[in-house]
């Protein structure tokens, strides 16, 4: 963990609640998954924990999140209330959109989160155009776009870049890079030594972090955060990380070399974050069993309520889907 300028105690808590949060939320929902209780693919963001809970002290609550298929991580760091999320996971309609999105669409735009999608690279122009809201209204918000490093051999991450650099937009673009894009090894299917170098093509900063170093990663991420805000336009902060539950939930990550597994699971960010934490000074074992104590029982919490809601009614099959009849 590097030594230089931190962001002080309860910024430092707060980074290991929500890491931990994030955590606890995943083990439970793979047993609720193995349990039968919840039918979905699932994209575990196992490993990168630290990623969003140092972008997320620096963001406020009107700040925008859009974020993708593994994004429970990202959800939980804006802030997203876990009862209606849980729900949302099960398909229930107590949920964020009443049960009809989904895993794949968690949306709640009181907390931030206008967009999750499922569609690689999809998230970029759909953050400009949030971005370039909140320019033209002058509102201050700034504009987080997570991705992971496949997203960045898609054509929009590259016609959203290009504009964002143009426009000065107030937006993050954090490539979450964790090494494989599904099954394909990063340096067999994308030809720049580092995702940040891609950012010299458009003329904007582009800084790699090491995605298990919660200091590096909130320094990073105060600053992309301020440039925006300051309207000196978007940064692309590649944070590098592993994902230690292969694509999605049943893969057995049998393309992963076992010596590259093992090294990056005695890597594992948590451990490394909370031992830090204790040899510093900056809190006691007691004080972080407390806060995984508290972050269990909310989760607890969130399951009943969820488990206990119904599923949306046949009748609620169009609600809510078509623009007409948003209008009327
Ligand atoms: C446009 C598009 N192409 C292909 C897919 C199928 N697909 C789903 S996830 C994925 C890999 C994306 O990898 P990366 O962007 O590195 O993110 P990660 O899953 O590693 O977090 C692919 C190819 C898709 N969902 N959308």
């Amino acid at each position: 963990m590097s030594e230089l300028e931190n962001p002080g105690r309860p910024a430092l808590l707060e980074m290991y609640r929500i890491a931990t949060l994030i955590k606890q939320a995943d083990d439970r929902f793979i047993a609720l998954i193995k349990a039968g209780l919840i039918a979905s693919p699932y994209y575990s963001p196992r490993g990168q924990e630290l990623i969003p809970a140092a972008v997320s002290v620096n963001l406020r609550a009107s700040d925008y999140v859009v974020t993708m298929y593994r994004g429970i991580h990202d959800q939980i760091g804006k802030g997203i209330p876990l009862r209606p999320f849980v729900a949302e996971f099960m398909g229930r309609a107590t949920g964020t959109c009443k049960g009809k999105g989904g895993p794949m669409h968690i949306t709640h735009v009181a907390s931030g989160l206008p967009v999750t999608t499922g569609i690689v690279g999809a998230g970029l122009p759909i953050a400009n155009g949030l971005a370039w809201a909140a320019q033209l209204k002058k509102t201050g918000q700034v504009t987080v776009c997570n991705f992971g490093d496949g997203a960045t051999n898609i054509g929009a991450f590259h016609e959203a870049l290009n504009l964002a650099s143009l426009w000065k937009l107030p937006v993050v673009f954090v490539c979450q890079n964790n090494g494989y894009a599904e099954h394909t090894r990063y340096d067999l299917g994308t030809s720049s030594a580092t995702i940040a170098d891609r950012a010299v093509a458009y003329g904007m900063t582009g800084v790699t972090v090491d995605g298990n170093d919660a200091i590096e990663l909130w320094r990073a991420a105060r600053d992309a955060v301020g440039r925006a805000r300051a309207g000196e336009g978007p940064t692309l902060l590649e944070a590098k990380t592993f994902r230690f539950r292969g694509h999605l939930l049943g893969d057995d990550s049998h393309y992963i070399p076992k010596a590259e597994m093992a090294a990056a699971m005695a890597e594992d960010p948590l451990p490394r974050y909370r031992a830090w934490l204790v040899v510093q000074g900056h809190a006691s074992e007691a004080a972080l069993d407390d806060i995984e104590a508290t972050n269990a029982a909310a989760i607890e919490d969130a399951v009943e309520f969820a488990l206990a809601s119904p599923f949306p009614d046949e009748s609620e099959l169009t609600t809510d889907v078509y623009a007409m009849e948003a209008r009327a």
